[in-house]
């Protein structure tokens, strides 16, 4: 069937883009497009035209497979395709339902006037692929919305719902029920625009809402500087600015010729591929290969949680967020009044801040009931137990709640470390147990590692990963082993963070080297967020199993030690690796400083320069070297899986695509030969894994693995 279809209603021509499942505008969708636009400007029968989408959506835009390939010459871009269907002496009306994004949002400007459906998402989120809207859309927007609006828009990549648009200008008109009730309001549209006669409202002939920039010449320049902290490593952002400032003062011909130049520059650019390859590899982890897409999944109406600490709170808030009823379950009272008490004050801190409204919170709390009744969990379709983390404390749980839970229900541990398995075997039924690892905090972070037993159900599977798309989050399948992905490879950056700053490096300049490549903090900021005391502790119980004596590899801890001695914990006690002056902004303290430097002399270490480069090196490539460990083992299904734990879970820049697609740009030959020097200078734990070995020899990458 083709690309775009024609229909006629009266003397108004019908197009339907037909390219399931997002009509992607890719070649011969364009090709449809610009054949119908010729054809129907002559048509004699033909007074106005009708644009929509078939399926679910009216057109997510370009077709992202597209990128980097081969366009058969005779097929046109989008760009002058639009130009000419804007030029058409004839009404076209954009019909537009579901999503009309980047490149289907820049073929609705380039009609004549735009009718909405109800939950329709519209926006231009070029800028999340590294790249800017590149048919127009730079230079239509800010005609059409405003320049302010424009920017915000572009710049942010945000999709906004029919009625923000709708205020803002973009959208003409809304109108209630299906999409044909939507293509019925826009052929009347059509008809009404016919009839007037009048020449077409030509989206890039305006210029009213341009002024804005003219009355206020300040306005770009205030407005990088208030993106240069979102902004910063990438160069797409800038571009979109540069291009909507274009639009205020070229006219609209020069203004694409503009808009074209800084696309070419973006489009194959590493910041682009590796933004392309987040999307994909976002989509690509919902996948798993022995567990097929239509394995039918168990309801999840209700759900328990065990514990109401700070995970317990908020993975219940987590439930109630997406209309879940949630029972928590505590010991003792006095502890599930705290735990209830913290959910209650975490969502009036978002009501004050506006973005919840009160209603939605009593909604909310609503939802989430307080018991220290364990058999209150017997009907309950799912619990999430997050009590202390301790294997005698989890299995005693667990064989309690394999006599109180209904069969079928899904026993869930939000364990970060300890073996699922083991769990599972306080159970009779191992293959209902699966991990579901929040990160904290729990109702923020967007990750969710579930975790696959050996006897874990598919059907288990396959629920726990529809019900984190559920609870809006992104959940990514991994197998047993201390740490799961994230905390085992989390472990390697802080290390060589810790044997650093021995060496001769201070947190503030690790901290720097890492924020400046894109990370939202540093690792001695982010030890100072999640509270010091943790990794104290454990290091304190690692040691006592041991018999007191620290292990024969080098110990990291020593200086950790020292500061948690001091009780600097971090944020929470406004002391750690650094001074929190005002209760969150990190400041280098001369007390850490000496401990620092005492420390490398009691080591018997000679401090020394530690450049940036190395810093970022001994930081990243052992992570990415456990991350190949990690893959080799089959404990993540892909690299790109890993990518996506990395993006989610602590913050990797998604312009660096994930820590095992950067390693891809900079060349595992390269990581490989430095970490054999590593190996060299610092000791057997930098050994480069054999499959980044053998990737290196073959001159491969983990795209290729
Ligand atoms: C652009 O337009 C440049 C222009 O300025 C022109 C320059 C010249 N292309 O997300 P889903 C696939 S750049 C190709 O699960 P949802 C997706 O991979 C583009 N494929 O559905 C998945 O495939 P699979 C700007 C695409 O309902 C399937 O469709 N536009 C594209 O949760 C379903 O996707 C954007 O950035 C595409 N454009 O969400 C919008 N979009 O089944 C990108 C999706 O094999 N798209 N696929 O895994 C989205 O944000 C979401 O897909 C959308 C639907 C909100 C539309």
């Amino acid at each position: 069937m083709s690309a775009v279809i024609e229909e006629r209603r009266g003397r108004v021509a019908l197009l339907r883009l037909n390219n399931p499942p997002v009509n992607g505008l890719g070649w011969p969708v364009r090709e449809g497009l610009d054949a119908a636009v010729g054809r129907l400007s002559d048509d004699p029968d033909v007074d106005a035209i009708v644009l929509t989408g078939n399926g679910r959506m009216f057109c997510a835009g370009a077709d992202i497979r597209e990128f980097g390939t081969a366009t058969p010459e005779h097929v046109r871009r989008l760009t002058p395709i639009l130009d000419d269907l804007e030029g058409l002496d004839k009404p076209v009306v954009a019909a537009i339902h579901g999503v009309a994004a980047g490149g289907g949002m820049e073929l609705a400007l380039g009609c004549h006037y735009r009718v909405c459906g109800p939950k329709t998402k519209l926006g231009l989120p070029e800028v999340t692929l590294g790249i800017l809207p590149g048919a127009g859309g730079t230079q239509r927007m800010p005609r059409v919305a405003g320049v302010s609006k424009a920017l915000e828009l572009i710049v942010s990549g945000r999709l906004i719902s029919e009625k923000e648009a709708f205020e803002a200008g973009i959208v003409d008109e809304l109108v209630e029920g299906d999409v044909e009730a939507v293509i019925d309001a826009a052929v009347a549209a059509a008809e009404r625009l016919a009839a007037a006669g009048e020449p077409p409202r030509r989206s890039g002939q305006r210029t009213d809402r341009l002024h804005e920039a003219k009355d206020n010449p300040g306005l770009f320049d205030a407005f990088r500087e208030s993106m240069a902290k979102r902004a910063r490593g990438m160069n797409a952002p800038y571009a979109c600015v540069r291009c909507v400032e274009a639009a205020t003062r070229l006219d609209l011909a020069e203004g694409l010729a503009f808009e074209r130049q800084e696309f070419e520059q973006l489009v194959n650019a590493v910041e682009a591929q590796s933004m392309r390859h987040a999307f994909f590899a976002e989509r690509e982890v919902a996948k798993i290969p022995d567990v097929p897409k239509d394995t039918a999944t168990r309801p999840i109406q209700t759900a328990g949680i065990v514990g109401c600490g700070t995970m317990g709170g908020g993975i219940a808030m987590v439930f109630a967020n997406a209309g879940i009823p949630v029972m928590v379950v505590e010991n003792d009272q006095a502890a599930l009044d705290a735990g209830i008490a913290k959910i209650a004050k975490n969502y009036a801190a978002t009501v004050s801040k506006g973005r919840l409204t009160q209603a939605a919170m009593d909604q909310r709390m609503g939802l989430i009931t307080g018991t220290t009744d364990f058999l209150s969990l017997a009907a309950t379709d799912m619990v999430v137990e997050a009590v202390f983390e301790d294997m005698a404390v989890k299995k005693e749980l667990f064989a309690k709640l394999d006599g109180i839970c209904k069969p079928g229900a899904i026993l869930a541990t939000n364990t970060s470390t300890l073996d699922v398995d083991e769990i599972a075997t306080a159970t009779k039924r191992p293959q209902d147990v699966i991990g579901t690892h929040f990160f904290s905090p729990a109702n923020v972070m967007r990750l969710m590692e579930n975790v696959r037993g050996a006897k874990t159900a598919d059907d288990v599977i396959a629920t726990v990963m529809g019900l984190s798309k559920t609870l809006g989050k992104v959940g990514v399948l991994v197998g047993v082993c201390h740490g799961f992905v994230g905390n085992r490879m989390l472990h390697q950056y802080l290390r060589e963070a810790m044997f650093l700053v021995e060496e001769g490096a201070l947190p503030q300049d690790i901290d720097r080297v890492m924020y400046d490549f894109g990370m939202p903090m540093g690792p001695f900021a982010m030890c100072d967020l999640a509270g010091n005391d943790v990794g104290w502790r454990v290091r304190q119980e690692q040691i006592r199993a041991q018999g007191g004596k620290p292990s024969n590899t080098r110990y990291s801890g020593t200086v950790a030690d020292k500061i948690c001695d001091l009780g600097r914990f971090g944020q929470k006690t406004g002391k750690g690796w650094f001074a929190y002056a005002d209760g969150r902004t990190p400041q280098p303290d001369p007390e850490v400083e000496a401990i620092i430097v005492q420390t490398s002399k009691e080591l018997g270490i000679a401090r020394r320069a530690v450049s940036d480069d190395e810093i970022l090196e001994r930081c990243l490539y052992p992570l990415v070297n456990e991350g190949a460990k990690i893959l080799d083992e089959g404990i993540a299904l892909r690299a790109s899986d890993i990518d996506v734990v990395w993006m989610h879970g602590y913050g990797f820049p998604r312009f660096r695509g994930g820590p095992m697609f950067w390693a891809d740009t900079v060349g595992l030959k390269t990581i490989a030969a430095t970490l054999q020097r590593f190996e060299k200078d610092q000791g057997p734990w930098m050994a480069p894994s054999p499959l980044l070995l053998k990737l290196a020899e073959e001159g491969k990458g983990f795209g290729d693995a």
